[in-house]
């Protein structure tokens, strides 16, 4: 009963908003008919996926990263990791509704970057048509996600975006920069430190008075409305993607420029690759390294040379606590200071503390008491 009254709500204000012309007098209406709008469909996705049937593979997360592999059927996928993983992944026609995912583990640049062969990413998937629950909710946990799509057709990028998109996952965008400051009173001011081309600040009040009563909101970044409300409702996942444009061997290289072109419009990312031909492989594992922003620190343990084969891989923006919690986990407890060279140092075998920023390339050593 309930189900029926919400999804018809969704509907009468789908309804109004496409039929309000949208002017300076209408918007501030618009605006807050959409943040309704967002906050009953995030009912319902929270209702779809505590049926049980969004909890993902059930896969263990391994490796520096993990790598989420989608596409349509037939596409590829499967060549790809078994050509850049361990993985043995069946290849070739087969009802994807019945194949689970599977994991392979890729090394490169001393990484060891894990990719999840996700099946089943169709149209309606957000919806829970074939396992779309499934891959949408695993998609969530990933680091990087790689768009794969057969150069003979079209990209099909809208569709996938789309479903990504209903389901609350937001691709190569940045979480937008907004600070609230709650108020015991005065109602809503708002500010912004940058030029707002999109919308002006008393749009943004009308939106903000849809989750606040009385507050400081600062906008630090030139958003839209979508991206505040994006911010608002909270449970948003914001994730980078590379699209991979398979089987090239079939295509022409000038329909291929077409395609590169069209990707690259959208400000996306992409690399050219036969998963059968084993062309463009490397550039692929390199951008897949970039994207995941990786930086190699060398140990050099007391008294031993430096390790230059197998350097600890971290995020970037990581410190020697990050480094210490992935070595040992004795290493933080009984840290007692750690010594640096090179990029991050000030000079040779700085000596430096837990909170230390690392960057690629350092030369590690970490002193621990006995
Ligand atoms: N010509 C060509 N065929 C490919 C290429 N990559 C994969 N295929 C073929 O496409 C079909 C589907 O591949 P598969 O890896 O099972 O696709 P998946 O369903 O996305 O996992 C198989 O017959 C593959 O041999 C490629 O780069 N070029
Ligand atoms: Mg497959």
């Amino acid at each position: 009963m309930e189900t029926t009254s919400v999804e018809k709500q969704i509907k009468e204000i789908e309804d109004e908003i496409f039929n309000t012309q949208k002017n300076k007098a209408t918007e501030h209406h618009i605006g807050k008919l959409k943040a309704k709008l967002a906050k009953l469909r995030d009912e319902v996705e929270k209702r779809k996926s505590a049926g049980g049937k969004g909890k993902g593979f059930g896969i263990k997360k391994s490796g520096d990263a993990t790598v989420g592999l989608i596409g349509f059927p037939n596409i590829g996928k499967s060549t790809l990791l078994n050509h850049i993983t361990d993985a043995k992944s069946r290849i070739g026609n087969y009802d994807f509704t019945t194949i689970d995912a599977i994991p392979g583990m890729m090394k490169y640049n001393g990484a060891k970057i894990q990719i999840l062969d996700l099946p089943g990413l169709i149209a309606g998937a957000s919806e829970g048509k074939g396992r779309g629950r499934e891959v949408i909710s695993a998609v969530r946990n990933v680091d990087l996600i790689i768009f794969m799509i057969d150069a003979q057709f079209d990209d099909n990028l809208d569709i996938m975006n789309k479903e990504l998109y209903n389901a609350g996952i937001r691709l190569n965008q940045e979480k937008p920069d907004i600070v609230i400051k709650k108020n015991a009173r005065g109602g809503i001011n708002v500010t912004s430190t940058v030029k707002l081309t999109y919308m002006d600040e008393s749009l943004i009040k009308a939106i903000s008075s849809e989750y606040l009563i009385n507050a400081d909101v600062v906008v630090r970044d030139n958003i839209t409305e979508d991206q505040l409300i994006d911010f608002f409702a909270g449970n948003r996942t914001y994730v980078s993607v590379i699209v991979v444009i398979n089987k090239i061997d079939l295509i022409s290289e000038k329909e291929l420029q077409k395609k590169i072109n069209n990707i690259k419009q959208r400000g996306w990312k992409t690399v050219a690759i036969s998963a059968l031909r084993g062309i463009g492989i490397n550039k692929l594992k390199e951008m897949i390294f970039s994207e995941l922003n990786f930086i190699r620190v060398y140990m050099k343990p007391v008294g031993k040379q430096v390790d230059f084969n197998e350097p600890l891989i971290l995020k970037k923006g990581s410190t020697i606590e990050h480094a210490c919690t992935k070595l040992h986990r004795d290493f933080k407890r009984k840290f007692r200071y750690a010594s640096v060279s090179g990029p991050s140092a000030k000079h040779d075998i700085q000596k430096v503390g837990l909170e230390h920023v690392l960057e690629d390339e350092d030369v590690l050593t970490i002193i621990i008491s006995r």
